[in-house]
């Protein structure tokens, strides 16, 4: 028997486009799906450009108005693929149209367009309609049991929570300007764009929140060229340079409401580290630690085994066991950067069909906003400790 279809419009198409892209296509064929999503119709604002994605990424028909999108009768869920600056005016108009809506981290530009989009999806989900927003780290196996541990008390008490995410993609002075540099676009810099997953990602494991933080921000190169011309969404090609109005690197202590400490630090200007989010959690009876440039393991350390033979142990998490594993391969063989958007859209769709709120919710994507700009705050502000 075939489920019933789920028709989806996804806006944008770049990086995380194409993510998505493959998440709808190959979800339904590991994952026995109560929905099956049908890839119904692809936006972007150059129309031979979308084309040419649409027949890459698998996309039945395409549209250069992201309205035109929400008007289809073919589109039950829209996929909200852009820069920050358009999430909050096509998520709340898709919400209202009564369509289910996936929205990119971070949720929005602003804690004041977040909040209007919390605001939005819970009148929204009065009437069935459901959101989500696209914190996809949470689906790594490895986190999903680090949950896990720290959820069965494996931890005890949390006291330490250590996390970066390092990147070097623009350590290059001459790496050009792109919408991820320019304020109006992405609202903030490394902070948004990678210190929200860590944000999102510390909570997640700990069922903790952040409750305050003192910040420092840094912006090392100022002005770059700008690119040769301009892409679909990024809007700043041209001859000359552009001013990079972003931090470059976010650096922030916090405290959880269960009373540990954290340092946080998010940058892209880390040479060498390519995708690197470390996580390192200590509590009062063990210790966990992970690193996305070795996704498949997570490293745990129980205190309550005999001192002469304690230590990290090294799991491998690829056993059927393991969350959303069983449904891959066989033990050992691993799985990749896309698998979370794939789990993602596994999630979404089962909540759904099941009538109840996926997470992260557009609630959960409003309180990592407030920590975003409490970390902004508090930066301005000689690195003061600011309360969320
Ligand atoms: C760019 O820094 C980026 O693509 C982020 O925007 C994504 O959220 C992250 O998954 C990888 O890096």
């Amino acid at each position: 028997m075939t489920s019933p279809s789920l028709g989806v419009g996804l806006i944008g198409y770049a990086f995380m486009g194409a993510a998505h892209s493959q998440a709808w296509r190959t979800a339904p064929h590991f994952f026995d799906l109560p929905l099956h999503p049908r890839l119904s119709v692809l936006a972007g604002r150059d129309p031979a450009r979308v084309a040419d994605a649409a027949q890459r990424l698998g996309w039945e028909a395409t549209e250069t108005d992201w309205r035109a999108v929400i008007a289809r009768d073919d589109v039950d869920l829209v996929d909200v693929c852009t820069p920050g600056d358009t999430h909050a005016e096509i998520a709340i108009a898709a919400l209202e149209a009564g369509k289910h809506v996936l929205c990119e981290k971070p949720l929005a530009n602003t804690v004041a367009e977040a909040e209007a989009m919390a605001e939005a999806a819970a009148r929204a989900a009065r009437n069935g309609v459901r959101s989500m927003v696209g914190f996809t780290y949470r689906r790594v196996p490895a986190i999903g049991l680090a949950r896990q541990l720290v959820a069965e008390g494996r931890l005890g008490t949390i006291r330490h929570v250590r996390a970066q995410y390092l990147q070097d993609w623009i350590a290059d002075p001459a790496a050009p300007m792109s919408w991820r540099l320019d304020k109006q676009k992405a609202g903030s810099g490394a902070l948004g764009d990678i210190g929200a997953h860590i944000v999102d990602l510390t909570q997640h494991i700990t069922g903790q929140a952040l409750t305050g933080v003192s910040a420092m921000l840094e912006t090392f190169v100022k002005e770059r060229p700008l690119p040769a011309s301009a892409g679909s969404l990024s809007g700043v090609g041209g001859e000359g340079t552009g001013t990079v109005t972003v931090d470059d690197a976010a650096v922030f202590l916090g405290r959880f409401a269960g009373g540990a400490v954290a340092t946080f630090e998010a940058t892209r200007f880390a040479l060498g580290r390519k995708n690197a989010i470390r996580i390192e959690i200590n509590g009062s009876s063990g210790s966990l630690a992970f690193d996305f440039e070795d996704m498949n393991v997570l490293h745990f350390f129980d205190g309550d085994e005999p001192a002469e033979t304690a230590g990290f142990r090294r799991i491998v998490v690829t056993e059927p066991g393991h969350p959303y594993v069983g449904n891959w391969w066989p033990a050992g063989h691993g799985l990749g950067y896309e698998h979370g958007f794939t789990h993602q859209v596994v999630d979404l769709v089962t909540a759904i069909a099941k009538g109840e709120d996926p997470t992260p919710s557009f609630a959960d994507g409003l309180q990592v906003q407030r920590v975003l700009d409490a970390v902004e705050r508090s930066a301005a502000n000689n690195s003061s400790f600011t309360e969320i």
